[in-house]
């Protein structure tokens, strides 16, 4: 509960806070500032919970200042001079802007997004530190005695760009992974869909629903699973501004997950806390829903403020879906081919359509064979295309998910 609370806390004070630090010029003689970062938001989604750079080279006299950058999680700049935890609640913090010769330990106590704590320190050695609420964030500030050469600003700060130019590349093929659709079949042929509310590995964090799109058909259900480090959400039909606190703590109205997982498309479903810490009976690996009714549902994780969208087309339709994306339409299933309106088939192709006076159908100027099992045809004034036929015509690739009915054209 406790740590939950200071996520918390901090979700409010982020918003309020801004941040400090900036690099001092190059100096031989005159003691030097340098900078931490204690986790890192790199961009809207994504950020890293480690301390960046991870080993900082300084000059004895020289000042570091520590700045928490994430989005919301608070930490600690924990030195222990190796020495045991530090287990003692009411140990107080160091005060910032202290001098520390690496002999006695060194705690920062919380430091809410975007507070600093600046240390300046006075003795040669290798000085290990640490976040306590995420003892996987660990650092090393390298003490050198004066006189003696260390990598200049300039190589320190280009040694780092390229960490982070290679953890956003990391960041951006976990979400390509982990945003492609997955689905599960039991016994009975039920479907469930896997979303990650956020994914993480050691290095960076995404906090994303991932697919941020799914389109399903009712009668399928979808599985939102938390695999990364801290809790979240997973709110359908969020009412805005729903109260995170309640004066008795946690809004329960959020917190609690619905009992009902058949969710018709009315009403608020909470998934309650996603996560893989303790207590257990507060927060839980995953959340599954079946979705009953047709309808497009936003998913809101309301601690994080990111949504994702279920798009549920009716029960047994075959779904469209072009460059990942769902094109919500009617469908036909026929003589072995999957069938949709013209008019929305062009429109998701980014082509021109037309008809000719013998009702010969044309798609980017090109016409579709008007016999055979995939000819067009004309039901209740509008006409339908066989989507195998439009993607084939137009040289793009296409697929038939036979289990999930779900029919994929890429045009990139
Ligand atoms: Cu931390």
């Amino acid at each position: 509960m406790k740590k939950i609370r200071i996520i918390i806390l901090a979700l409010i004070l982020a918003a309020t806070m801004g941040m400090t630090g900036a690099y001092a010029a190059d100096n031989a003689d005159a003691p030097q500032s340098w900078d931490v970062s204690v986790g890192l938001k790199m961009s809207d989604d994504t950020e890293m919970f480690s301390m960046q750079p991870g080993v900082t080279y300084i000059h004895e006299g020289d000042t570091v200042t520590f700045t928490n950058k994430d989005m919301l999680a608070p930490h600690t700049v924990t030195f222990l001079a190796g020495g045991p935890p530090l287990t003692d609640p009411n140990r107080p913090a160091d005060p910032s802007g202290s001098k520390w010769d690496g002999t006695k330990p060194l705690d920062s106590g919380q430091l809410m997004p975007g507070m600093t704590y600046t240390v300046t320190f006075t003795k040669s050695g290798a000085y290990a530190y640490y976040c306590q609420i995420h003892p996987m964030m660990r650092g090393t500030i390298v003490v050198i005695p004066k006189g003696q050469l260390i990598p200049s600003k300039v190589e320190q700060i280009a040694a780092h760009k390229e960490h982070l130019d290679e953890t956003m590349h990391l960041a951006h093929s976990l979400r390509e992974h982990a945003g492609e659709t997955q689905y599960t079949v039991d016994g009975k042929g039920a479907i469930t869909y896997k979303v990650n509310a956020s994914i993480a590995n050691h290095k960076v964090m995404v906090n994303a629903f991932l697919p941020g799109e799914l389109y399903i058909n009712a009668g399928d259900s979808v599985e939102w699973v938390n695999s990364a480090m801290e809790v979240h959400l997973a709110v359908i039909n969020a009412p805005k501004d729903i109260p995170i606190f309640t004066e008795e703590g946690f809004n329960p109205a959020l917190i609690t997950p619905t009992k009902n997982t058949q969710f018709d498309g009315n009403g608020m479903v909470t998934s309650g806390f996603l996560g893989n810490m303790e207590p257990a009976d507060l927060i839980h690996p995953s959340y599954r829903v079946t979705f009953t009714k047709p309808g497009t549902y936003t998913v809101t994780d309301v601690l994080w403020g990111f949504s994702g969208t279920i798009v549920v087309a009716p029960k047994g339709a075959a779904k469209l879906v072009v460059d990942g994306k769902a094109v919500v339409t009617d469908t036909v299933k026929k003589n072995g081919h999957v069938f949709a309106p013209l008019r929305a088939v062009a429109k998701s192709l980014n082509v021109k359509f037309a008809v000719d006076s013998k009702k010969v159908v044309s798609l980017g100027g090109k016409k579709l064979a008007s016999t055979g099992e995939a000819a067009p045809f004309i039901k209740n004034g509008t006409t339908y295309v066989a989507l195998d036929a439009a993607a084939q015509l137009l040289g793009k690739s296409y697929g038939w998910d036979t289990k999930a009915l779900t029919f994929t054209i890429t045009t990139k």
